[in-house]
Formats: C-alpha cells, sequence, structure tokens
C-alpha cells in the first residue's frame, strides 16, 4: 500500500482483524487487551485482533503474512511486579531504563543500585536522571549521584518543570533508543514524558497525593516516539510499582562500581564477592579503587537479596 505522507494520514487507523490487513513488518505500539495497534515499518498504523491470551507486548516487532501476526524473536524483555506479587512483561526490545529521581521525594535507599542490576540482567543499558534540578536541594543529590555512579552510567540532571537540561536527554534517545522510565511516585516521571513528548498528555500527580494511584487515567501500554529520534514506551502501573527483584546472583554480577572486576575474574564464578578467596571485587576494594562506602552498600543490599530469597525458598514460591 501506499506510504502515507502526511501526520495525520499516518495517525489513520483502521480496525480490521489480521486477515484483511496488508502484508507487513511493523512494531506493536499499543495494547488494548484482544486488538493491538502496530505501526508498519512504512509509518502505517492498524488495529489488529489477536487472541487475549497471545502473549503479545508493547515493542514487539511482528510481522503479518496472509493474515496472520506472527511474533518475531525478542533482544530484551523487561518485567515488574505487581502489588499482589504477580509478574507481568512490560515492553519487549528496549535499550534502555531511565531510573528517575529527584531530590524530594529522595530515592529509597538502594533504589538507584537494585534498578540498575535490574536494568543490567534484563540486558537494557540504565542511566539515571536527576530530576527538579531547579531545586536548590539539587546539587548535592547531584553530587552524590555523580561520586557513587559517574564511572558505571550516564547521568542526566534536568528539570522536567523549566526544560534545563532535557537536550542531552534528548540527544541520548535520537541514537535509536527505545526506552522506559522507572522510579517513585513524585519524582515527575509523568512530567518528563509529557516534556519529551507532548502527545503523551499524562496526568501529573501532586506530592500529597498519597498513594499515587488513581491518577492516570489510561490502561493501555503505548510506545510514543520521540520527535528526535528514539522512543518511549508507557505503561501504566509499571512506572511506580517497579522492577522484578534482582536475585544475589545478579546483583554480584552487575552491581555499579564492581564493572572493573567483572565479569569473570573472581576465582568463583558464583562469587558473591563477600570473603570468598581470589575475589577480584575485593581486591579492588583493597586498592581503594571500589570506595568502601560503596561495597558497604553492596553488602547491605546483598543481605537483603539473600533474606528475601530465604524467605520465598521457606514458602517454597520461588525457585
Ligand atoms: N520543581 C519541580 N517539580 C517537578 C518537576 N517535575 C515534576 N515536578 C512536580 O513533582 C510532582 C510529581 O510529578 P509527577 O510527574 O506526577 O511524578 P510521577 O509520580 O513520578 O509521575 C508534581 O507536583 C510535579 O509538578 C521539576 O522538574 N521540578
Ligand atoms: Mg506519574
Amino acid at each position: 500500500m501506499a506510504k502515507s505522507s502526511s501526520k495525520a494520514a499516518a495517525a489513520a487507523q483502521s480496525k480490521a482483524p489480521a486477515e484483511d490487513l496488508p502484508n507487513g513488518e511493523g512494531v506493536i505500539i499499543a495494547h488494548h487487551g484482544v486488538t493491538v495497534e502496530v505501526r508498519y515499518t512504512g509509518g502505517e498504523r492498524f488495529m489488529a485482533r489477536v487472541k487475549r491470551r497471545s502473549g503479545h507486548v508493547v515493542g514487539d516487532a511482528v510481522q503479518l503474512r496472509d493474515g496472520v501476526l506472527k511474533r518475531l524473536p525478542r533482544r530484551t524483555e523487561l518485567r515488574r511486579r505487581d502489588a499482589m506479587g504477580g509478574v507481568h512483561l512490560v515492553g519487549a526490545n528496549l535499550d534502555v531504563l531511565g531510573i528517575v529521581v529527584s531530590p524530594s521525594p529522595p530515592p529509597p535507599a538502594g533504589f538507584v543500585d537494585q534498578a540498575i542490576v535490574a536494568a543490567r540482567s534484563a540486558g537494557l543499558e540504565p542511566f539515571v536522571v536527576a530530576n527538579k534540578c531547579d531545586l536548590a536541594t539539587s546539587a548535592e543529590l547531584v553530587t552524590a549521584l555523580r561520586a557513587a555512579y559517574a564511572d558505571a552510567v550516564a547521568i542526566y540532571p534536568l528539570s522536567a518543570a523549566t526544560g534545563e537540561g532535557l537536550d542531552g536527554l534528548r540527544a541520548f534517545f535520537a541514537a535509536d533508543h527505545r526506552g522506559a522510565f522507572v522510579g517513585t511516585t513524585g519524582v515527575g516521571k509523568s512530567s518528563l514524558l509529557n516534556a519529551l513528548c507532548p502527545e503523551i498528555d499524562l496526568q501529573v500527580g501532586t506530592l500529597n497525593d498519597s498513594t499515587g494511584k488513581g491518577r492516570h487515567t489510561t490502561t493501555v501500554s503505548t510506545l510514543h516516539c520521540l520527535d528526535g529520534g528514539g522512543e518511549l514506551i508507557d505503561t501504566p502501573g509499571f512506572n511506580d510499582f517497579g522492577l522484578v527483584d534482582i536475585s544475589a546472583q545478579e546483583l554480584s554480577l552487575y552491581f555499579p562500581g564492581f564493572e572493573q572486576g567483572q565479569p569473570g575474574n573472581c576465582r568463583f564464578r558464583n562469587c558473591r564477592h563477600r570473603t570468598e578467596p581470589g575475589c577480584a571485587v575485593n581486591a579492588l576494594v583493597a586498592q581503594d579503587r571500589i570506595p568502601a562506602a560503596r561495597y558497604a552498600t553492596y553488602l547491605e543490599i546483598l543481605n537483603d537479596v539473600e533474606a528475601d530469597e530465604a524467605q520465598s525458598r521457606s514458602r517454597g514460591r520461588k525457585s
């Protein structure tokens, strides 16, 4: 079919069973239960019906041949855990995960580390967004973030409110990155999505909205193109509930700051970097190349993660 040239034409949708749609390849940009919206490589968009538990997710690459919608293999999968402990797929084929923090409310202890580990174990490149840099208290947070993470991940201090610093983030996404944001309620994720991608038009909460729930009117996961390039996935429920728990093994492999000792330089492949002989991380700590404070943070999180794992095992819930 002819390529749509105008934006309006590209946005035109036809709701049709898959058998009525032209052959082509595309990506799922919205998921509404039994229908998915597919954006073809040429820019045309169609709604196609799928089975209720088809397993399709936003970001999936699909191929439509003679009425059959076939999902292509995924590069990455990002998952979240809901309040009831259920695990859900958030999106497919993401490249980057933005970990959003702010001076107010500040990130919970260990939040950034755990999110970095979760992103890396899912095959995504994590980066940190320090939002609300218009606030006076931001400088202290940014200094602390740089001290802890500058060697491990990119850090973008910015203000979704004033627009300061947003261009750096836009340039990052322009390298054809597909990403999502994660962060606790109130740090400004919706504001940031709106600033980057005004078509999204999300509701922005207030900090005294204690639950943070019910503000998000849409329940549909969507994939948005950014004007300068790159894509953002917005999945209601994911942003505030956060990532699937990390394992002790993942923590020891992917903890930010341990990169120089990794991977596989320890004598034992399953080294947890405590007191094992031949531990590459311990050697770096001894040489002050990993700051003692960072190592102490790692041990604290490791203890928590192992306690959670032991508890789950004793309940027989988790592998
Ligand atoms: N000062 C300041 N406030 C912001 C900024 N971004 C968001 N906020 C405010 O922070 C609160 C929470 O924002 P929201 O986008 O709903 O956060 P979310 O819960 O992470 O989606 C709102 O009152 C916003 O107006 C910013 O860059 N600077
Ligand atoms: Mg929000």
